[in-house]
């Protein structure tokens, strides 16, 4: 669990966490969170929670990054800190790794079930765009690349050698995802998105970067196949 001034609900998350049946430990990492946060991560006393302090902000790839680093469980799922993503949803999520049929699993918000909150235009929009060209250069067809919910077996994450600090982390997992070949499944998922005035953060200069990313881990898998193929 990246998590970076959710004082408001870091609370709720972590108690909805714990509360999964499927939930064998939750590494959270702090990334230098200024607004009361890192006390409320000091009060929880469960065995399985695993608190890690980063001495200041370096973004969500780099608290991702740490988070793989120190899991030990089969399963590995990135779970934000707000409630965006709802951790009722693992069971479908995970399904695919428990029956053996998958690596990797991606939580996808374009297929959802009958209901929704309204999320912003243009952040749907770019979001397909980002996931239209990163399926371009990786050759997979996915429908959602930046979905928080993405769940892989242990041994996946411990493949991927990630190096981005920021929110270009989405696109660089599924870059090295495709390129490693690993079995990747989507399952729909429910998304409760928030707006500004609820404390979301991304803003445009956040998409360019992940523009960025998608390009450069999309060229380099592509390159990579053109030359195993030449
Ligand atoms: N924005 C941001 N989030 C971070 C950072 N480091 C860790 N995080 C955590 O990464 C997760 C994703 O961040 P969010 O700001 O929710 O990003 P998002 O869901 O793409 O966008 P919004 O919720 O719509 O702002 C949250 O759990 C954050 O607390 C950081 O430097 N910036
Ligand atoms: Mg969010």
């Amino acid at each position: 669990m990246p998590c970076y001034n959710e004082v408001a609900t870091v609370d709720e998350i972590v108690s909805r966490v714990l509360a999964s049946p499927f939930t064998g430990e939750l590494i959270v990492v702090d990334d230098g969170s200024t607004d009361g946060t890192r006390d409320r991560l000091s009060r929880y006393d469960d065995p399985r929670v695993k608190v890690f302090l980063q001495s200041e902000n370096r973004g969500k790839g780099s608290a991702v990054r740490r988070g793989f680093g120190e899991a030990s469980c089969e399963f590995v799922v990135i779970q934000d800190a707000d409630l965006e993503y709802d951790p009722s949803d693992w069971d479908s999520l995970l399904a695919p790794l428990v029956r053996g049929d998958a690596d990797v699993v991606y939580g996808t918000r374009m297929q959802e079930g009958p209901s929704h909150r309204v999320p912003y235009y243009w952040a749907m929009i770019y979001n397909r765009m980002l996931t239209r060209l990163s399926n371009m250069l990786t050759g997979v067809w996915l429908s959602d690349v930046a979905t928080c919910y993405k769940a892989f077996r242990l041994e996946v994450v411990r493949s991927l050698d990630l190096r981005e600090n920021r929110f270009g982390i989405d696109a660089e997992i599924t870059a090295k995802v495709a390129a490693g070949g690993w079995r990747i499944w989507e399952t729909g998922i429910s998304y409760t998105s928030r707006n500004y005035a609820e404390g979301k953060k991304i803003t445009w200069k956040d998409g360019i970067a992940i523009f960025v990313c998608v390009f450069r881990y999309g060229i380099s898998v592509r390159v990579r196949k053109l030359g195993k193929r030449a």
